[in-house]
């Protein structure tokens, strides 16, 4: 096992990954930009290094400043944590060239399933169910109309390169299609620096639903069900939960063990999620992360696995030491992302939190770096604490999750806590009776 870890990130995943690292006796290296040099992820690890000024491109993005942290440090390994490098083949392959493990996959998985249409194609060669649509790229208009004309209106177009929503233009009829294909070419060649596209039938109402899957490099791989992260703004997530409410235990049980079974087959190492889309009770693949990602919490808390610390023991080359019949799933759970942004505008809302208070109780978890007189820096994701709630079903995790948003004060700065309130009070989200635009839609009527 390793001795010492670099933690690549800031903020509550930084700590997150420092608490795995302790309870396994594995020392930790914080590093830092100059803004964050009084942060909780710097105080709590055993040693920390400055890496560069504020914006992340010269401190979290800058790798030979975080390589050379690691040198001077000696550290065995890196967590690249999420966003930033953790999903960046090329850094994972300079971490393992300059004699550290990367803790995550390989680089070549990285960069298989960081091209969407390579990943596409990979996994429906391995049996998972996708969306009709081009086989491969697209490259011209006249192409892209015959497609179009094949699968039937309205038709998406996608970035290659894509996630995120960057580069994805829906085409409603053979009108469309010549400006959507111009639009998502030119989006995703300015946000990517690849112009490549391709093409999928529009399904119009679906959840997202994803896996949580774990592989080691032994050639066993498991999945830990699904969580459903329908509840998105502008493609970011804002509450998560696990199971499903629009899953039943065969739909799991059937699409875990598919997702399991491709991670197994191209000899995946690390803990990965592959999201579908989910309509009139049929899955398609969309796409796969190959990283850890914010949402794991809620996994954890129905199967009580500590997905952190199987992440770094596979990344050490240990076995999965369990079967997956040994998994169990155990009631609900509800994650609430909350942001220092005004909760009807979303503007960021950086500055000194006063008055915090977390709440407590049974069954309820903060995943937080935030500290009374801490001051939220202005140039970061604004997302300062996961509420992360469980019950014996979802009933009693919907009355613990009001309980414990009560609860929660932060001051100082503007929070979506009151958004959250507001959100778990709707009689949809109660009913689980959501889909991916519901958020939107319900922001829209305000
Ligand atoms: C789709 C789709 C509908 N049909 N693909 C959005 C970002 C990227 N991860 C995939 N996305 C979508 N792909 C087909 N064929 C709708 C979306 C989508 C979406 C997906 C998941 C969660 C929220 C979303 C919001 C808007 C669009």
């Amino acid at each position: 096992m390793f001795e010492k870890v670099l933690i690549a990130n800031r903020g509550e995943i930084a700590l997150r990954i420092h608490r795995a690292c302790r309870e396994m006796g594995i020392h930790t290296v914080a590093v830092h930009s100059t803004a964050d040099a009084d942060a909780m992820h710097v105080r709590l690890a055993d040693e920390s290094v400055c890496i560069g000024p504020p914006p992340a491109r010269d401190s979290y993005l800058n790798i030979p400043a975080i390589l050379t942290a690691a040198a001077i440090t000696g550290v065995d390994a890196i967590h690249p944590g999420i966003g930033f490098m953790s999903e960046n083949a090329n850094f994972a392959e300079m971490v393992e060239q300059h004699g550290f493990t990367f803790i995550g996959p390989t680089p070549e998985h990285i960069r298989l399933m960081g091209d969407k249409v390579t990943a596409k194609k990979t996994v429906k060669a391995l049996g998972l169910p996708t969306v009709p649509g081009s086989d491969g790229a697209v490259t011209t208009i006249e192409e892209a109309t015959k497609i179009a004309e094949e699968i039937g209106y309205p038709v998406l177009i996608k970035a290659a390169a894509g996630g995120g929503g960057k580069g994805m233009k829906v085409a409603h009829t053979a009108k469309d299609i010549a400006e959507s294909y111009q639009l998502a070419r030119g989006e995703a060649r300015a946000a990517f620096g690849n112009d490549e596209v391709y093409m999928e039938k529009y399904l119009e109402k679906p959840r997202h639903i994803e896996v949580q899957l774990l592989g080691d490099t032994h050639g066993n791989a498991v999945h830990f069900g699904e969580r459903d992260c329908s509840i998105q703004r502008r493609h970011q997530k804002v509450i998560e939960e696990a199971p499903s409410p629009g899953l039943n235990a065969n739909e799991r049980e059937q699409i875990g063990a598919l997702a399991a079974k491709v991670i197994q087959k191209i000899g995946y190492r690390g803990v990965g999620t592959i999201e579908f889309l989910y309509e009139h009770g049929k899955f398609y693949f969309i796409e796969m992360n190959t990283r850890l990602q914010i949402e794991h919490t809620i996994t954890e808390m129905i199967t009580g696995i500590d997905l952190v610390r199987e992440q770094i023991r596979v990344a050490a080359g240990q076995p999965i030491s369990y079967k997956q019949k040994d998994i169990v799933f155990n009631g609900h759970a509800i994650e609430c992302r909350i942001n220092a942004e005004n909760p009807e505008t979303f503007a960021p809302s950086p500055g000194t939190i006063v008055g915090y208070h977390a709440p407590g109780g049974l069954d309820v978890r903060v995943d937080s770096a935030l500290y009374d007189g801490y001051r939220v820096p202005p140039h970061y994701d604004s997302m300062i604490a996961k509420l992360i709630v469980h019950g014996a079903n979802r009933n009693e995790c919907l009355l613990r999750l009001r309980r414990a948003l009560e609860e929660f004060v932060i001051g100082g700065v503007d929070t979506t806590l009151p958004l959250h309130r507001r959100l778990i009070a709707q009689p949809d989200f109660i009913n689980g009776n959501y889909d991916i635009h519901w958020l939107e839609t319900f922001l829209a009527k305000l």
